[in-house]
């Protein structure tokens, strides 16, 4: 079957929630990817960081598969041999000391905002159901009702209503609009150290330490969501580390697998997730033990692969190449380690038809905020295959 066959049969079917490429993946191995039609295109997205260790990495599927013949699902009702040792090296790794699994980021978010709500009235004293918590613009959490009720992105909004109430928005990188919005029923500051979504958004040096300092003044959890900016995405281990700050919460989730099964969660200190009681909170599958193995797994290759510190050297190396190619289209090249986003001029008529040209040069790439070219390779990717991408990237940012 060709691609348009594939294509016509999903979009007979399938609710048009997305606008893909229209490239049609059959397998995957490290930064490569094949299509049906046996082309094999460099992936400049890697699932939007949740393939940071890349595809199918044999290590991480050898454990998929064993665990996956011993038992994949217990429930909660019962424990499993796996989650202990995800806790414990989790802990060894991140220096937290609590931890609570779930499953996609999202549902990790939305249970950061349980623990902060419960904090808010069990240990600071908010009135009950008077819980503030603040976000910052542009911010992207997920696409649950309560987590769209806090976006800034009226497409994320509209026709969901009525919205979830309790949340204030400030402008990201402004530590004083912060400050500000404080009050006394104030739970959590909720923030991205790089902004995804936002159109990988860095902010100012001392912007997150600044508001670290403003929610310790004023007894707020600062809550870091590292789901796509964090295990590696940004050069170190956390995004939030490039400034001296040690988060109340850290959400993670994506890479957490390394791609290969759905694991979240929020890691913190003892006195936020420790207001959960027995029956307070939970999912089916939350914790499960194939999961559990499976992140054990990619976070082992995440360290012993020193893909962390490749993320860092290369992030840079492909930051500068992409400068060097001083196309009149591109307004700023940002980013910290892989995690690059190149802005593009308003006359340049937007960043998708620079998508689509890269994707017939073999680069699949995704836009964001119409403007932005995000460049987020697995973080196994080699000097030469960088090179190897900038020879294309090259021809398309000069293309007319
Ligand atoms: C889609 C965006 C990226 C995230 C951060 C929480 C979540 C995400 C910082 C929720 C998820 C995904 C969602 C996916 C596309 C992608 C995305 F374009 F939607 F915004 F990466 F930027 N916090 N981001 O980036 O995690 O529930 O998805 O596991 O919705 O199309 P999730």
């Amino acid at each position: 079957m060709l691609a348009n066959e594939y294509i016509a049969i999903e979009e007979k079917y399938g609710a048009n929630n997305y606008h893909p490429l229209d490239v049609v993946i059959e397998k995957g191995d490290g930064v490569w990817v094949h299509d049906v039609e046996g082309k094999k295109y460099l992936d400049c997205l890697a699932a939007y960081s949740a393939v940071n260790q890349g595809h199918c990495h044999p290590r991480i599927i050898n454990v998929l598969k064993e665990q996956a013949d011993k038992i994949t699902l217990t429930s909660r009702a019962f424990r499993n041999s796996q989650l202990p040792f995800l806790y414990k090296e989790l802990s060894e790794l991140t220096g937290y000391e609590m931890f609570l699994p779930m499953n996609s980021g999202a549902e990790a978010v939305e249970t950061a905002i349980k623990a902060a709500r419960k904090w808010g009235y069990k240990v600071k004293g908010i009135p009950e159901n008077k819980a503030e918590i603040i976000t910052c613009t542009n911010n992207f959490g997920g696409r649950t009702i309560t987590i769209i009720s806090f976006s800034t992105e009226e497409q994320y909004k509209n026709g969901f209503g009525p919205l979830t109430p309790g949340f204030k928005i400030v402008e990201y990188g402004n530590a004083k609009a912060l400050e500000e919005a404080i009050t006394e029923n104030t739970a959590a500051f909720i923030v991205e150290p790089i902004q995804g979504e936002g159109g990988v958004i860095v902010p100012r040096d001392g912007y997150l330490k600044e508001t670290y300092e403003i929610c310790s003044k004023n007894n707020v959890l600062f809550i870091a969501d590292e789901i796509q900016s964090g295990l590696g995405r940004s050069g170190k281990l956390f995004a939030y580390q490039y400034e001296d700050i040690t988060p109340d919460a850290v959400i993670i989730g994506k890479a957490l697998s390394g791609g290969c099964y759905p694991v979240s969660a929020v890691l913190a200190r003892k006195e936020v997730l420790g207001v959960f009681n027995p029956g307070d909170h939970g999912s089916t599958f939350g914790g499960n033990p194939l999961g559990a193995a499976v992140a054990r797994e990619a976070l082992k290759v995440l360290v012993e692969e020193k893909l962390i510190e490749n993320s860092s050297e290369l992030g840079n190396y492909f930051r500068s190449k992409l400068k060097d190619v001083n196309s009149n289209h591109v307004k700023e090249i940002r980013g910290k380690g892989l995690f690059i986003g190149v802005e593009l001029n308003d006359e340049a008529g937007g960043a998708r038809r620079f998508c689509e040209a890269l994707m017939q040069k073999g680069i699949l790439c995704k836009e964001t905020h119409d403007n932005v070219i995000r460049f987020a390779p697995p973080l196994v990717i080699k000097k030469e295959e960088i090179d190897w991408a900038m020879e294309r990237i090259g021809e398309v940012l000069n293309m007319e």
